[in-house]
């Protein structure tokens, strides 16, 4: 609209220059002039419009890089690499691999979700992102998601079931984060903050520490700046019917995109 309007008033300015008929060559020229400031706005149009298309598309990258702004395709695990299960529950696990992958579907403070695997007594789970990494950003860069609620509301009293937590670049060295806690808070295990992001029933960022809920880790901790593998392995020594970890999701907050 604007560019036509502007064409039009260059036109007319033509015309108002020209009270009286001039030269087949000036008016020529007049046209031409006229044609070249379309066609340089055309142009400079689709030079934006390039420009655009590639910075825009790049700033969509860098702004994914080191400091994570969850703009990769897939900020989930999207492989089970593998899995020993422990002894004890089984539930959920006619369901795998599909219902670790993806988004979480917390149940809130006080509930716990069903969309999980149990592991079992001592139970191991590895996952992978490919073709995402989880990279060394600020704060956390990736949480577990569990089925931990509060009891009776009481934010002091989480129904935890705990695993370790470990991460790996090759799928072969992993470092732990040390999980030995034994009350809460259980400082770098995972299994004790209730999840709130569900994308079935609301439209909290499960790919953002300050309102996803879960567990947080920060690959800083370890002095690791990259992994594509994350092990959770439910806590041995923590026994009993309602002993074991029951995974729902991984996300990744720092992701590094393809
Ligand atoms: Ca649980
Ligand atoms: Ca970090």
């Amino acid at each position: 609209m604007r560019g036509k309007s502007e064409d039009q008033s260059v036109g007319a300015e033509a015309t108002r220059k020209s009270p009286r008929p001039r030269p087949t060559t000036e008016r020529e020229l007049a046209r031409e002039s006229t044609l070249v400031n379309s066609c340089g706005r055309a142009l400079a149009a689709l030079l934006w419009f390039g420009f655009c298309s590639s910075a825009c598309s790049s700033s969509v990258l860098d702004r994914s890089a080191p400091s994570g702004e969850h703009s990769c395709s897939a900020s989930f695990a999207t492989s089970v690499e593998s899995f020993s299960p422990g002894p004890g529950p089984s539930f959920g696990r006619a369901n795998l691999p599909g219902v670790v992958l993806g988004p979480p579907k917390g149940a809130g403070p006080i509930n716990g979700s069903l969309d999980v695997v149990t592991l079992g007594n001592g139970g191991s789970i590895t996952l992978g992102f490919a073709p995402n990494s989880i990279v060394d950003g600020p704060g956390p860069d990736f949480i577990v998601f569990e089925n931990a609620f509060y009891a009776g509301g009481d934010p002091n009293a989480p129904y935890a079931e705990l695993a370790s937590v470990e991460v790996s670049d090759d799928g072969q060295q992993f470092e732990a984060f040390p999980c030995i806690a034994s009350a809460a808070p259980y400082g770098d295990c995972a299994g004790y903050h209730p999840v709130y992001a569900n994308p079935d029933s609301n439209s909290i960022d499960a790919t953002d520490p300050s309102v996803a809920g879960g567990d947080g880790f920060d690959l800083a901790e370890l002095g690791v700046t990259k992994a594509r593998y994350v092990r959770i392995t439910d806590r041995v020594d923590l026994t009993g019917t309602d002993g074991t970890f029951d995974l729902d999701a991984v996300s990744i907050v720092n992701a590094e995109c393809p």
